[in-house]
């Protein structure tokens, strides 16, 4: 393939914007053929300016929009599954923003129309395995640089919430990152969790349980704790410290400039994920797009997508009664392996 891959993008809110904008100035071999979103003006101004972009309201209407030929789901959460067997039912390869659905049973039937399909179609956002961090981590841990690992102790921290934030989705929407970051790193299954809340701070909107401690177990024994606090109020952080027989390693400490001046010495705490994380977003995006042009998927899976909705599924529970929830996981279909 010569000419550039027409991209449809369904969601134009921050991340979909987002990526409008990465498709269309960042990464090559790539155009942004239609953007759909309910917003009708919102949806237009994002697709002012950039060549041959239609705009739609309605997704099913921008798959179907001439030159389009793959999927960007940045919509939220409960619209993915209808998206995702849509662009299936047309075999379009789609990228899908976490979490793939919120819940489990929606999971299982992306899965299930995809195996329908025959071939690998989808990819979940699990931005963080393209941080370059991170891929430092897993390597180490791959290598054995650290010996059996132990522990994960994770931080997980937002400046604010936005105002539709509710107490589920700091697990589902936030903590899901760690728990794919966990699978992935680990090569392990989580199989139980359990969440803690201390008194909720003062800075979280009524009715918010902000922050929460999430402990999650793998298959191997080893224990993950992540301290999720989405109104911390002075900048997004997020900290990853493995702990193995032999070792420690610890990521996400931030390597801005360092001041010295006045009698004080320090740099500055980045306040978004679209900033902390956008060469990973970058490379994501770029590694996807090569791949579906060389017609392969080689990214998180429908069924990475699912094992973290299975796990998010445990921890709302957990997060209702208070106690250590197993993790309910169908058998890994062969198709996945
Ligand atoms: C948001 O959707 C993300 O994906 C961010 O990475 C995470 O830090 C934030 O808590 C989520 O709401």
């Amino acid at each position: 393939m010569t000419r550039p891959l027409g991209i449809a993008v369904l969601g134009t809110g921050r991340m979909g914007a987002d990526h409008v904008r990465r498709i269309d100035r960042v990464v090559s071999g790539a155009r942004v053929a239609a953007v759909a979103d309910p917003d009708g003006e919102r949806v237009k101004e994002v697709a002012a300016g950039i060549d041959g972009c239609a705009a739609f309201t309605d997704p099913g209407a921008a798959l179907a929009a001439p030159g389009v030929e793959a999927v960007l789901i940045a919509s939220p959460g409960p619209a993915h599954e209808e998206a995702l067997l849509a662009a299936f039912a047309r075999g379009l390869p789609v990228l899908c923003e976490k979490p793939l659905t919120p819940d489990a049973a929606g999971a299982l039937r992306v899965m299930e129309a995809e195996q329908r399909v025959g071939r690998r179609l989808a990819q979940v956002g699990f931005m963080r395995r393209y941080d370059a961090e991170y891929e430092q981590l897993k390597a180490l841990l791959d290598a054995g640089g650290l010996g059996r690992p132990l522990f994960l102790h994770c931080r997980h921290r937002n400046a604010a919430s936005p105002s539709f934030f509710t107490t589920e989705m700091l697990i589902n929407d936030s903590v899901v990152h760690e728990v794919d970051a966990a699978r992935w790193l680990l090569g392990q299954e989580v199989t139980a969790v359990t969440v803690l809340s201390p008194a909720s701070s003062s800075r979280a909107p009524a009715g918010l349980r902000d922050p929460q401690l999430v402990l999650l177990e793998t298959a191997g024994g080893v224990v993950v704790d992540v301290e999720i606090f989405v109104n911390c109020g002075f900048g997004y952080q997020v900290v990853c410290e493995a702990v193995g027989e032999s070792g420690s390693a610890r990521i996400g400490d931030g390597q801005s400039m360092l001041v010295q001046s006045g009698g004080r010495w320090g740099g500055e705490i980045v306040q978004d994920y679209t900033v902390r994380f956008a060469d990973a977003y970058d490379r994501q995006v770029r590694r996807w797009v090569e791949a579906t042009r060389r017609g392969e998927v080689t990214g998180p899976s429908a069924w990475d997508g699912y094992a973290a909705a299975a796990v998010s599924e445990a921890g709302v529970s957990a997060q209702r009664t208070g106690s250590r929830t197993p993790v309910e996981l169908a058998p890994r279909p062969a198709f996945y392996a």
